[in-house]
């Protein structure tokens, strides 16, 4: 195929780092495009730059941009954007792994947005680095299975989790303490995905993305789900960009149709920096040609397109076969959905 053509081609010239990095050379790069277009279109990020929301981001360099940031509905700021992608249908909530400060701030937008799924692409601590706050309740210790948010008025509790190879899925239970209503979400945490660097290979990302698609919280029917790693672009951008374009694939039935390099400038409207660095550019082009072809090798069927992914689940050059999942359940009574 074209895109495969293309793969290759980067890889044979060595080209993945001038046609993601900033240069004088070559005009065309990513990242040169991206600021380009950010200036012509004038984006703004004013709102994330107030002195009282300096200490609610993470990163004094990674800030949404105000037209397409998330807005709480108190008017609290969270550095946190819609991004669109209105050829495959998708929209998704890109944000910043939580402070401990913002953490209430987090659960609120996934209530109001009425998300299903919370996806988080890192681990709480990196390189001896905390990365991440511990914003969900972290099971094991028993006072641990559910966090209340006061300044918010959120209880979250952990009610089910299980380990997979490579990545660990949790469903919590959001209470809105105030009226006793619940909102359950799926917690998707792929856990072997260092920062600045990429999965293991694209069948354990594959593998783990389509476990996501088959909750169907990434359906344009719910709430978009919350995408976040630490900064909420690299690995985010990632993710995005992938499940997209494989969208894209599915629908016209040909690898060729999408457009990558271009894609990825246009999702670089709605927050900045997606996609932190040229390898994992390339994991995305892997990722996509791989998955597309898996998608093309069957009819467009939607069942049988998934089905197509269990093969992937236990494949055999990811190291050591899965251990059985472990299941803990019902790590605390059920709440009933009902208001009280
Ligand atoms: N980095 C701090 C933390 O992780 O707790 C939060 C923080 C972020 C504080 C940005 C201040 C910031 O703004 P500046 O770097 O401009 O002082
Ligand atoms: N200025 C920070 C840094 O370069 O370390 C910002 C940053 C951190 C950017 C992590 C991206 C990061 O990766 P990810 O978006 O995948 O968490
Ligand atoms: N980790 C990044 C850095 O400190 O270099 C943070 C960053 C975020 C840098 C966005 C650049 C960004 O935009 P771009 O990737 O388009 O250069």
């Amino acid at each position: 195929s074209d895109l495969e053509k293309e793969f290759l081609r980067y890889d044979e010239h060595n080209a993945w780092v001038p046609i993601f990095q900033v240069g004088a050379q070559a005009p065309a790069e990513i990242k040169n495009q991206a600021s380009v277009q950010a200036i012509e279109e004038g984006f703004s990020t004013a709102e994330a730059r107030k002195p009282v929301n300096r200490t609610r981001n993470r990163y004094r360099d990674v800030s949404p941009y105000d037209h397409s940031r998330i807005e709480l509905e108190n008017s609290v700021y969270i550095n946190a954007s819609l991004l669109r992608v209105p050829e495959a249908n998708r929209r998704y909530i890109l944000t910043q792994g939580p402070l401990e400060s913002t953490s209430g701030h987090f659960w609120q937008m996934v209530w109001e947005q009425k998300s299903n799924a919370v996806i988080m692409l890192n681990k709480l601590k990196e390189n001896g680095m905390v990365k991440c706050h511990p914003y969900y309740p972290i099971t094991g210790s028993e006072e641990m299975e559910e966090m209340v948010f006061e300044d918010v008025n959120l209880k979250v509790t952990v009610m089910e989790e299980t380990t997979f190879n490579f990545y660990v899925e949790r469903s919590m239970e959001i209470e809105n303490m105030e009226t006793g209503e619940t909102h359950e979400v799926l917690h998707f945490n792929y856990t072997h995905w260092p920062d600045f660097g990429v999965p293991h290979t694209p069948l354990a990302f594959l593998n783990f993305l389509m476990a996501v698609r088959e909750s169907g919280c990434l359906e344009s029917d719910v709430g978009p789900a919350i995408i976040h790693c630490s900064a909420g672009i690299g690995r985010s951008g990632t993710f995005c960009l992938a499940d997209s374009a494989l969208i894209l694939i599915e629908k016209s039935k040909s690898i060729d149709s999408v457009d990558v390099r271009s894609m990825l400038l246009d999702m670089r409207k709605y927050r900045m920096g997606l996609i932190q660095t040229p390898d994992q550019l390339r994991f995305s082009f892997q990722a996509i040609i791989e998955g597309g072809k898996r998608i093309l090798a069957k009819d467009s069927d939607t069942m049988d397109v998934l089905s197509s992914y269990s093969e992937l689940k236990n494949h055999k050059d990811e190291g050591p076969p899965p251990p059985p999942p472990t299941r803990t359940s019902s790590l605390s009574p059920k709440h009933t959905s009902e208001m009280p």
